[in-house]
């Protein structure tokens, strides 16, 4: 049997290749999809995390790593949203200016898209004018910034001010959520929620959209 913590040990060595079967043979087994994220894919790059604050990783094998959690992702999302009735309404996501961070990003929109949502995906490094003409093409019901530095959260409040000042901050709720975020924060700039991970955000686009 897969061993989980093997999949934490692969995701810190940077192996996509061994990642993804270990992913594979984890699911044919019968293990549960969160299961493997939370236990595996998620508790390795919290490792990485914490090795790379202590100087004991350094950039090009962090991105090794955030390479191999993609893989591992890519391996259970089509599990993850099997099933999902694709009639809910749209949600337009990114990671704000500044930020080429994704990983995050991309659990929420896993999440969103197995309960049905249908998820615009601006990827990383995206501007307030950016999510201003999506959102005016798309007319989303919610739209998700995602932040991992303390430096680009700014961009958050860059992008609600934008809205306010077009006139269409009413029209769309904003959902807010990465490491240095808070709920605090989130209030203080306007955004009408925070998730402090991928569930949370998926129940706040429920409420959104009741
Ligand atoms: Co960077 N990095 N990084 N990094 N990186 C952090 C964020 C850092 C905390 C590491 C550290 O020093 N301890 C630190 C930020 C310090 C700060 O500002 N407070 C940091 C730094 C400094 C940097 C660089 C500046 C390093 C450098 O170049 N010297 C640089 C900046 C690049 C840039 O963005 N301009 C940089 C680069 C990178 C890589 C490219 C190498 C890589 C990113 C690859 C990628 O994403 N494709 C990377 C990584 C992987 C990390 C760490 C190790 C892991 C982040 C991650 O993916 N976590 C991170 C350390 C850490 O977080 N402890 C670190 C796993 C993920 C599942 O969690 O993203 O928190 P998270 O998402 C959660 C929640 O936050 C929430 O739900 C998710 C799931 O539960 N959530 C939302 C996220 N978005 C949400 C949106 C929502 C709702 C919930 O609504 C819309």
């Amino acid at each position: 049997a897969v061993e989980l913590q093997e999949i934490a040990k692969a995701l810190i060595a940077g192996s996509q290749d061994q990642v993804r079967q270990l992913v594979g043979e984890a699911l044919k087994e019968g293990v549960a999809p969160q299961e493997i994220l939370q236990k595996g894919l998620i508790a390795g790059m919290d490792e990485v995390g914490r090795r790379f604050k202590a100087n004991e990783m350094f950039v090009p094998e962090v991105l090794l790593c955030a390479r191999a959690m993609h893989a591992g992702m890519d391996v259970l999302k089509p599990v993850m949203v099997e099933g999902a009735q694709g009639n809910k309404e749209k949600v337009v996501i990114g990671t704000v200016k500044g930020d080429l961070h994704d990983i995050g990003k991309n659990l929420v929109i896993m999440m969103l898209e197995g309960a049905g949502f249908k998820v615009i995906d601006l990827g990383m490094n995206v501007s307030p004018e950016k999510f201003l003409e999506v959102f005016e093409a798309e007319k989303p019901a919610v739209i998700g910034m995602s932040a991992m530095l303390t430096t680009t959260m700014q961009a958050m409040r860059d992008t609600i001010a934008l809205f306010e000042k077009q006139g269409q901050r009413h029209k769309v709720k904003f959902l807010v959520g990465g490491a240095p975020v808070t709920a605090e924060f989130a209030n203080k700039i306007g955004a009408d929620g925070y998730g402090a991970d991928a569930g949370e955000a998926l129940e706040l686009v429920k409420e959104f959209t009741l």
